[in-house]
């Protein structure tokens, strides 16, 4: 064989092998695509189902630059519905409760400050679930707000837990 004859062959040899790297990534690619939600919606599930709270009652600080109006989306449960804008600004809990908030950010820093009941929150990063556990032990309906300066609509960040009597 001449050195003319062999090169077309080591040629497509070497497309061949391009091709198989090229079809593994898009593989991969893919199966991160469509894996990731399945993770994240498995792990929330997993999360909420493992605390021995009362009231799991997830939150979203979402703040929007179109409005622009800071809200705070209340959703109980395994929610994390980033696009439910009508979700409520209002916790609403029983009296003696043993109430978990899982508050995360669907945008820029924001805090959680509950005066009445003392909590005040780090702060909360896009991304990353914050942890405030506290037993509803007063009755009545309090104020809380967004104690991080986040922008022209962080004045209309303010919710309310409302506590109901127990009997
Ligand atoms: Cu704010």
């Amino acid at each position: 064989m001449t050195e003319e004859e062999k090169r077309p062959q080591e040629v497509s040899q070497k497309h061949r092998r391009y091709y198989l790297w090229e079809a593994l990534f898009i593989a991969m690619v893919v199966v991160i695509v469509i894996g990731t939600p399945f993770a994240i919606y498995w792990w929330n599930s997993s999360v909420v189902a493992s605390y021995d709270s009362d009231r799991v009652i997830n939150i979203i600080a979402r703040y929007d630059v179109l409005d622009p109006t800071g809200r705070w989306l209340v959703q109980e449960g395994d929610g994390w519905n980033y696009g439910d804008i009508t979700a409520p600004y209002e916790i609403r809990v029983k009296q003696g409760e043993k109430v978990t908030l899982r508050i995360t950010s669907f945008d820029v820093l924001h805090g959680f400050g509950l005066e009445d009941y003392g909590i005040k929150s780090e702060q909360i990063y896009p991304g990353k679930v914050t942890e405030i556990i506290f037993v509803a032990n007063k009755t009545g309906r309090f104020l809380f707000k967004c104690t991080i300066e986040c922008g022209v609509g962080h004045n209309d960040m303010v919710g309310e837990l409302v506590v109901e009597p127990s009997s």
